[in-house]
């Protein structure tokens, strides 16, 4: 685990592996206070690598060997060398059989990478390389093996042993003992390997492929919860079924398991045939789980069926293409959440999110491109640009070739690549050879970090009626990164006329005959432009009038707008636009400029002024426009939604998060107060009647409604505040339950207390809802919550070796607090360093994830930088400092 000097692993120094696994027996046996794991590789010199004469290296990671064997006979101690990552045999044959024994301790393994103990059983995490700690292997994605796994383990505590593959063969062995052997029918990469053995509860269901074949489904969960794992079997069907419709893609196994877990670094994890979940994203209930965690269950398990095919069937070459199979699947799960709900909400969330999380990375010290070039730890590698920004690439190529191409495109790359280990590149190749779209331009994006700008001027001459947009593009420098080429964005638009009407767009140079692939058609209303030079002039024709532009459609591209709108404008495409994403664009640009202006008019000790326009939007949000109430309550709960404390800091030179937090507090309680009523009409409109159900239109009216009442505590009257814990106390669910306890605690009022104590008395037996008890305490606006936080690490309630229970707590306080975590005298600093130099020694990769939310501090004024500095100092200087950590804080400082 301690690595003394963590070493930069490069892109440009790949090369194939020497040897390559054919085979590997495992036999893991399960005792009290280790496990003893015996595994036979048939292995063999690369055929594509002679002449080759180099040593046989294996990875290995706190294993104690006990013997090894090669082709039957053991292995004298000077016939190969350990040392504390590898095995090294420098004599072998070209093909061979080698036997390792080695014991690990699964109950001591609290990084929860490899295989270790949980309150139900054995549980194993691979990705990216845990599989060296059960034992010695060629630990690689591009080393596809066949597996076969036999498990022994006491009968009456582990009554299920579980691997990937199909169950072949299983019987008893005394001493109360049991085992089971499974075979795996697909060669795969190491990281995908998993086994359970536990105590679990079983809920069964079956599948009957397109093609007639019946798959068994299982979800496996802590005893006694089989009550809340039917949604999630739902969503396992729905997936399913989509992945037929959508792409022609079938399930390949004849029996497909989910296991949930509640100790789990990450969300879950797609092993073959074997899936392993965190509980957050399989266990729900409508009195336990939110509209949100329903959501995510139904993505998140979507998200790991669809890796089956991207990411299993065709998996990674190495770490640096783990967006081949990221993005791409993060796409597909995006595109399958927009299917499932409302297209134009889900993709407001997304960007939401991605503007929240990915946009800073990038302009961070741990900027890197989608496909990264170097890393010390793979695992700081599960980002946001990885995923997120991966998933916007994958989307752009979508737009710029078309659906129809893209589809033909996925099936040309399963026809080239099935079973196969490749990269980026051959991705991107299957994409422009079935579509004919010239591709190499657009590849920057796998190889340039930052996000880029656009900055459009326009202008409009009423005699020739022609209307022009100049676009120039460029891109912030990153780390390694001073100069950027430019880059392939499709930038979708459309005008809208002086009534709001969309106008049909003429280009000029349209060629009727050949539209470019991913474009609407010449005379339609909203068009693809293909943005690729460092500037360039796209003119319209027969434009009736001076329109107003409604920029970047859909957010067809990962980059920032710059146009210079006037209120006016924004209102005009608030109140108008035809995309809808576009429409909660412009009311965010809006209330961004506002809350910027007003923290300019604070510093020169002036109050807020918010003009009419805006409160009428909000208002005209709230009524709709036909009688009372909204056409889409789930999108005028978004559009009513204030951009985030943290965004606007991204906006800021320097961030003053204390004005931050006080003008965007301040907006809310103006708008508070000049609709009051149409809030609480709204809210008592928006009642969702009969039995509870997380569907699309129910939980839109319940975001609303709680969006609603949000606004109504702003005035702090304490009718309002009366009205949110009647809410909490009558709930029947736990969307609006939760909803009007985390109102509550942002006020120091007695109806707080009381709502948390006895929320906590009620559900301290459910691991999943004290994790949310946590985060809505660490969240909460109170100027005391750093000191409520720091009680609650020494509370029943928390513990540092549950990752949730850390992402929870530490997690939601230093990411979701920012105006108490970034307090001037730099005490949430000093208590950030702090878990983090705790739990580094426990669990580095989670360690390493908490201390992400130092990435910013360059952005904050002198005093601020001074108290960050000296943490991240005290963090680095700590003896024994994992490669995980280390590799944050030093990138961080440098
Ligand atoms: N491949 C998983 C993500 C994952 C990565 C690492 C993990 O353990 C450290 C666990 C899960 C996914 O994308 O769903
Ligand atoms: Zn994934």
């Amino acid at each position: 685990m301690r690595d003394p000097t963590p070493k930069t692993v490069y892109l440009k120094d790949y090369t194939p592996p020497p040897f390559i696994v054919e085979a590997i027996d495992l036999d893991i046996d399960l005792r009290d206070d280790h496990a003893r794991v015996r595994s036979r590789l048939a292995i063999r010199r690369n055929p594509n690598m002679r002449p080759s004469t180099g040593p046989l290296v294996l990875d290995g990671d706190e294993l104690a060997l006990e013997s090894v064997k090669l082709n039957g006979r053991p292995l004298a101690q000077d016939e190969y060398r350990l040392d504390a990552q590898r095995l090294i045999i420098p004599q072998t044959p070209d093909a061979l059989a080698l036997e390792t024994v080695v014991r690990i301790h699964p109950h001591q393994n609290t990084q929860l990478m490899g295989l270790y103990a949980s309150k139900d059983g054995f549980f194993t995490q691979c990705e990216p390389e845990g599989f060296r700690r059960i034992t010695f292997f060629i630990d690689r994605p591009d080393v596809m093996a066949r597996y076969t796994t036999t498990i022994h383990a006491d009968k009456a505590r582990y009554p299920y042993l579980l691997s990937n593959g199909n169950l072949i063969a299983q019987g008893d062995e005394g001493s109360g003992r049991h085992w089971a052997r499974w075979e795996d029918p697909f060669p795969k990469p190491s990281y995908l390997f998993a086994m359970v053995a536990a105590k679990l509860d079983r809920l069964e269901d079956t599948f009957i492929t397109r093609s007639g074949k019946r798959a068994r489904l299982q979800i496996y969960v802590e005893p006694g919860k089989l009550d809340q794992a039917g949604f999630a079997m739902q969503a396992l069907k729905k997936a399913m079924k989509w992945d037929e419709d959508v792409f022609g893609l079938e399930l390949d196994l004849d029996q497909y398991m989910i296991v949930a877990v509640g100790d789990f670094n990450m969300g879950a994890m797609e092993n073959k045939g074997l899936n392993i979940f965190n509980t957050k994203y399989v266990l729900a209930r409508p009195d336990i789980a939110t509209d949100l965690d329903f959501q995510h269950i139904d993505r998140v398990v979507a998200h790991e069926y669809f890796h089956n095919w991207t990411g299993n069937r065709v998996t990674c070459r190495d770490w640096f293409q783990l967006s081949l199979k990221e993005g791409l699947t993060v796409f597909r799960e995006q595109e399958f959440g927009a299917d499932m709900y409302s297209r134009p909400v889900q993709r407001i969330c997304e960007v939401r999110h991605l503007r929240a999380t990915q946009f800073p990375e990038d302009a961070g010290p741990m900027a890197h491109p989608v496909r990264p070039q170097s890393y010390m730890e793979i695992s700081n590698f599960y980002t946001a640009t990885v995923y997120e920004k991966g998933a916007e690439v994958v989307r752009m190529i979508h737009t710029l070739i078309g659906k129809e191409n893209f589809r033909k495109g996925m099936d040309l790359y399963f026809r080239r690549h099935d079973g196969q280990a490749v990269t980026c590149d051959d991705f991107v190749q299957a994409m422009q050879d079935a579509s004919g779209v010239d591709l190499t331009q657009f590849k920057r994006w796998y190889d340039q970090a930052g996000t880029p700008v656009l900055d459009v001027s326009d202008h409009y001459d009423p005699t020739t009626q022609r209307y022009t947009l100049t676009v120039k593009q460029s891109c912030p420098p990153t780390p390694g990164q001073p100069e950027k080429l430019p880059f392939h964005i499709p930038l979708a638009l459309g005008l809208l006329d002086r009534d709001g009407q969309d106008i049909p767009l003429w280009l000029e140079g349209d060629d009727a005959a050949h539209p470019p692939a991913g474009d609407g058609a010449p005379g339609s209303t909203t068009r693809v432009l293909s943005v690729t030079q460092p500037e360039q002039t796209f003119t319209f024709l027969r434009v009736p009038a001076k329109p107003v532009p409604s920029l970047l459609r859909g957010f067809s591209a990962p980059v920032h707008v710059r146009y210079p709108y006037s209120d006016q404008a924004l209102a005009h495409l608030m109140a108008h636009d035809s995309d809808p994403f576009n429409r909660w664009e412009a009311g965010q640009r809006m209330a961004t400029d506002l809350i910027l202006k007003g923290i300019a008019e604070l510093k020169a000790g002036r109050d807020l002024v918010v003009p009419e326009s805006f409160v009428g939007a909000m208002a005209r949000l709230l009524k709709g426009d036909e009688g009372y109430g909204p056409r889409d309550p789930a999108f005028a709960a978004e559009a009513l939604s204030l951009p985030d404390e943290n965004f606007i800091a991204e906006q800021m030179e320097v961030v003053d998060p204390d004005a931050i937090h006080a003008v965007r507090t301040r907006l809310a309680r103006i708008l508070a107060e000049h609709l009051r009523d149409e809030f609480s009409h709204a809210y008592r409109a928006h009642a969702v009647p009969g039995p509870y159900s997380p569907d699309a239109a129910s939980a839109g009216k319940r975001a609303l409604r709680n969006r609603c009442l949000a606004y109504l505590a702003e005035t702090q009257d304490p009718q309002a505040l009366r009205l949110a814990f009647v809410q909490f106390e009558t709930a029947d669910n736990m969307t609006d339950a939760m909803a009007a306890l985390s109102i509550l605690t942002h006020f120091d009022c007695p109806e707080r207390e009381q709502a948390l104590e006895a929320f906590y008395a009620r559900w301290k037996d459910e691991p999943l809802v004290v994790d949310k008890w946590l985060r809505v305490q660490a969240t909460s606006r109170l100027p005391d919550t750093l000191e409520k936080v720091k009680r609650l690490t020494e509370h029943p309630a928390f513990s540092i070796k549950n990752p949730n229970k850390v992402y929870s707590l530490i997690g939601a306080f230093s990411t979701g607090n920012h105006v108490r975590f970034h307090a001037a005298d730099g005490a949430g600093y000093q208590f950030l360093a702090d878990q983090v130099i705790i739990l580094d020694k426990l669990n580095p990769q989670v360690a390493a994830r908490l201390a992400r939310a130092f990435d910013r501090w360059r952005k904050f004024d002198g005093g601020r930088q001074a108290h960050a500095r000296a943490a991240l100092e005290r963090i680095r200087d700590t003896a024994g400092l994992s490669k995980d950590v280390a590799e944050i804080v030093t990138k961080a400082l440098g």
